[in-house]
């Protein structure tokens, strides 16, 4: 009996002891809970698709839903000169379906902008049926002239021609050896512009067998472009894989320098610029490509240096940097051209809303030749978006380009997708269908965000391009937040400052060897 009573208080002392655990435990949970809510909430604060990316020189047209009937109810809207473009094979057609319902149903429904299609061979009826009765507005189908679609290669015969592609595929290039591509690249490069279809619109909106859109439309871009002075439009922008183009840059610059070609401030997203160091002799500024190597290279000069003003005799330790030095040559940064070089970025052509007039011009045309004649689009695999993209920059200025941030994309492997602009109003659910197909039901949009920019976006759960690979969306907001874009670009050091940083150093490090002379006069 006092056995079972010791043990019941016991137990109620251990439980006391455990309650007056309980809110302890529960403070620090709710404590490491706050901090991990903290920390998750910071990190997506670090994501550039959770931030406010407008800017003086571009920005979102609208964010979130327009009410559709009030704004193409309103006296100074007017429909624009303008096509979708679509290159597709007959053999295409569900991928080109999947693509006409996803533009239709988030945007074209409302808008009915007519449809372009081309083809390197004739379309096929089934083809042109099924593309007919999907679409709620004109469509026309075009075939390309044999000139247009082909691959030149003066002075090389077909055998000569396809082993550069082989070579191509031997080394691993994406579509390398794919001859079809190829002629896609140049197509879009050079000649889609010249077709009498596309000519005879002043927009044009490009379109792929297999893309998604993700958020509704619901203002025209074409007459917003219009309205703001815009002449190209992007959603992703990123690096290219640089085996595709490795003379592109060193030819596109040529090319400026031999016709004196002006070039706009969009130059600036996509190149290097090599003056790095203010005031530094061009005998070492050669050896520089990297803001890392300038102090190495600084100090290599003051080792070479200081063994030819003492000698070997008294200054041995200089003779490793300068054997060192000897073999090398200045480095192989193939494309440094003129202190400059192509960052890769472009912008992903397959998704384009442009002026047709910002190819179909003369300065343009004779780009496009020029790098024809340079064999690029055999020799290499050039693609049509540094094409494009090298070809704006030499025209535009930063101003002239606006990136469509609010529309949701994907096309292959990538897409870009915005959040939901904070407009929980009644525009937002205001979605209607005019036709039966895209009535919705229960439609779950994504979670709206006070930096969003989309209308009721639905978006995959996989990371988005922003967020993926950064590093072009960095440079693009870097050079558009600038007030004064056309300002030159300042070096980013002073050799005289790194200079004296070096020869510290090298003072410290070499004081025994350069003062020994010193201390045999003392002995
Ligand atoms: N008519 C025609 N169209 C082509 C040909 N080659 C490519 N295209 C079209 O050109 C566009 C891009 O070609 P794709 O091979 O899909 O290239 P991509 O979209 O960059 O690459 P993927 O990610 O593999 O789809 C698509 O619209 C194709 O339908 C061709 O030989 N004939
Ligand atoms: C559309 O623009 C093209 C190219 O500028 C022009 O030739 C055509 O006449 C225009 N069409 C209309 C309907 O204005
Ligand atoms: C070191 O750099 C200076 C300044 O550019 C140059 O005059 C000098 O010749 C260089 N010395 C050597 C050994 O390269
Ligand atoms: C280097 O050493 C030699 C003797 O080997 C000496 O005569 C000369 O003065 C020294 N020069 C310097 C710059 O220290
Ligand atoms: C680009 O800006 C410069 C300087 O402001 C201007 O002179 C030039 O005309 C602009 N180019 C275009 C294509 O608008
Ligand atoms: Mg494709």
């Amino acid at each position: 009996m006092r056995y079972a009573r010791r043990l019941l208080r016991r137990l109620s002392d251990a439980l006391e002891d455990v309650s007056a655990l309980v809110p302890a435990a529960l403070i620090a949970l709710c404590f490491t809970a706050y901090l991990i809510m903290t920390a998750i909430r910071a990190q997506q604060a670090a994501l550039v698709s959770h931030q406010d990316r407008d800017t003086v020189t571009d920005a979102t047209f609208h964010q979130g839903c327009v009410d559709i009937a009030g704004y193409q109810a309103s006296p100074d809207y007017y429909r624009q000169n303008a096509t979708f473009l679509m290159l597709a094979r007959n053999s295409e057609l569900p991928d080109v379906l999947e693509s006409l319902n996803s533009i239709e149903e988030h945007f074209n429904q409302w808008y009915h902008y007519p449809f372009t299609f081309l083809n390197d061979e004739e379309f096929s009826p089934e083809f042109r049926q099924a593309v007919a009765q999907v679409v709620s507005a004109d469509v026309s189908f075009g075939t390309l002239s044999q000139d247009h679609w082909d691959l030149p290669h003066e002075g090389y015969s077909d055998s000569q021609a396809q082993e550069a592609l082989d070579q191509q595929g031997d080394r691993g290039i994406l579509y390398g050896s794919n001859a079809a591509y190829h002629k896609m690249c140049r197509f879009f490069s050079g000649a889609f512009y010249k077709h009498p279809l596309v000519r005879s619109y002043q927009w044009y909106w490009r379109l792929e067998p297999g893309v998604r859109f993700f958020c509704d439309l619901t203002y025209d871009p074409f007459f917003e472009m219009q309205l703001k002075g815009k002449r190209y439009g992007f959603t992703i922008l990123i690096s290219e894989l640089y085996d595709t183009v490795p003379r592109l840059f060193r030819t596109t610059l040529r090319f400026v320098q031999e016709q004196h070609v002006p070039v706009g401030s969009l130059w600036r997203l996509f190149t290097y610029d090599y003056h790095m160091v203010s005031g530094i002799g061009s005998d070492l500024a050669s050896f520089i490509n990297h803001p890392h190597q300038i102090l190495d290279e600084i100090t290599t000069n003051i080792t070479v240096q200081t063994l030819l003003d003492r000698g070997l005799a008294n200054f041995s330790a200089g003779l490793r940097p300068l054997i060192k030095r000897a073999r090398r040559k200045v480095p192989l940064s193939e494309d440094k051209f003129d202190d400059q070089e192509y960052n890769l970025c472009h912008f992903w052509s397959n998704f384009e809303i442009a002026r047709v007039d910002l190819f179909d011009n003369d300065l343009y045309r004779r780009y496009f030749d020029y790098l024809d004649a340079a064999g690029g689009f055999w020799l290499e695999r050039w693609g049509d978006a540094p094409v494009h993209s090298l070809g704006l920059a030499l025209m535009l200025n930063l101003s002239d380009v606006h990136y469509f941030r609010d529309i949701g994309y994907k096309h292959s492997s990538l897409h870009h997708c915005p959040k939901n602009a904070p407009q929980q109003t009644d525009v937002f659910n205001q979605y209607y269908a005019t036709d039966p197909k895209w009535d919705r039901h229960n439609p779950k949009y994504d979670k709206a965000l006070d930096t969003g920019t989309g209308c009721r976006c639905k978006c995959p759960e996989k990371q988005g391009v922003e967020d993926r690979a950064s590093y072009c969306q960095h440079v693009w907001h870097d050079n558009v937040k600038a007030i004064d874009p056309m300002e030159p670009r300042k070096a980013l050091y002073k050799f005289s400052d790194i200079y004296a940083q070096a020869k510290e150093k090298f003072l410290i490090e070499h004081h025994r060897e350069l003062h020994r002379g010193d201390d045999t006069a003392g002995d």
